[in-house]
């Protein structure tokens, strides 16, 4: 039997399951070339890790390896139900935590290697993390798709590690029990933006909708809605989705550097993100907590038609 260790953490309500010993043995290479072949060659891993019945659509996974660059702490290699992730900022949040209690870090600043870059990332010892994402942009403004039954919706395109599509008006109202009918409007976007040919740069994929609308919480600026790539909701308020978000604020105009942007979730959770500039850049800083929920060793059986997990 194959024996997977995990550390389970959720930050905002959404949980990342952290991998630290048992996974794909990946060959040496760059953080890019390891997502490669874990891809590749050892995609039934990913299923096996974070796929019902061990998992669910919701869950991130974040298998930790050998850093390239010997000043990180750890390498990363985010994903999901349906793929790889370049980079994630709730995950990230969870891997400082789940670092944190497995005794590989204190309280200070480290860094992490990803494959989309290097992200600091500063950790107050318990539960409270700032990382500071990869420079984050808005790529595209005013972009109108026409969207099957709800007529034309105009949003933009920005990158805050992955692709997002942000949109502001839309008649949607943000609440949980509206999940399912938000699931579906958001993804009725997202089919528009490849019917339309509407994509990052260099022709990447939109693989992430973002709505906004007003917080509950008077605390915070906004509250979001995140498609993720697998058709969940993200729980959080998506480190990426927040950065993508405070991109396009400081493209606009909208919000100073070292100002302060909270973002809320659908479920209520906040991150505090804020952005400086270094060399014109939009450096994001994403503020969130993290908790461990469970401690766990996963068993793969072979006689067990599910051992790899039902694939998606
Ligand atoms: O927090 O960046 C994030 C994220 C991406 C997908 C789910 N969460």
């Amino acid at each position: 039997m194959r024996r997977i260790e995990v550390i389970d953490t959720h930050t905002g309500g959404e949980p990342t399951r952290v991998v630290h010993a048992g996974g794909p043995p990946l060959p040496d290479g760059s953080l890019t070339e390891r997502r490669q072949a874990f891809r590749q060659q050892y995609d039934e891993y990913r299923s096996a890790i974070v796929n019902e019945p061990r998992g669910s659509d919701v869950m991130v996974g974040a298998l930790l390896c050998p850093p390239v660059d010997p000043t990180c702490v750890a390498g990363v290699i985010f994903f999901n139900n349906v793929g790889y992730l370049g980079m994630c900022g709730h995950g990230t949040i969870g891997v400082a935590v789940a670092l944190g209690h497995l005794g590989r870090i204190v309280a200070g600043r480290h860094k992490l290697e990803t494959p989309v870059g290097v992200i600091a990332f500063d950790y107050d010892g318990r539960s409270r993390v700032t990382l500071e994402n990869v420079p984050s942009y808005r790529f595209r403004t005013g972009v109108t798709v026409p969207v099957e039954g709800h007529g034309p919706i105009t949003g933009d395109v920005a990158w805050g590690g992955n692709w997002f599509f942000l949109v502001g008006e839309h008649g949607q109202s943000l609440t949980v029990d509206r999940a399912e009918a938000l699931t579906d409007f958001t993804w009725r976007i997202r089919e528009a933006l490849v019917r339309e040919g509407v994509t990052g740069e260099d022709g990447a994929e939109i693989d992430h909708v973002e709505l906004f609308g007003p917080p509950v919480d008077p605390a915070n600026d906004s509250r979001n809605f995140v498609l993720c790539p697998g058709k969940a909701y993200d729980r959080s308020p998506c480190g990426t989705g927040t950065s993508a978000k405070l991109a396009c604020l400081a493209a606009a105009g909208e919000l100073a550097e070292g100002d302060v942007w909270r973002q809320e979730s659908l479920v209520g959770s906040a991150f505090e993100g804020q952005y400086r500039l270094e060399a014109g850049r939009c450096i994001p800083l994403i503020t969130g907590k993290a908790y461990v929920n469970a401690e766990a060793t996963l068993l793969l059986d072979p006689e067990d038609p599910f051992e790899m997990g039902i694939r998606r």
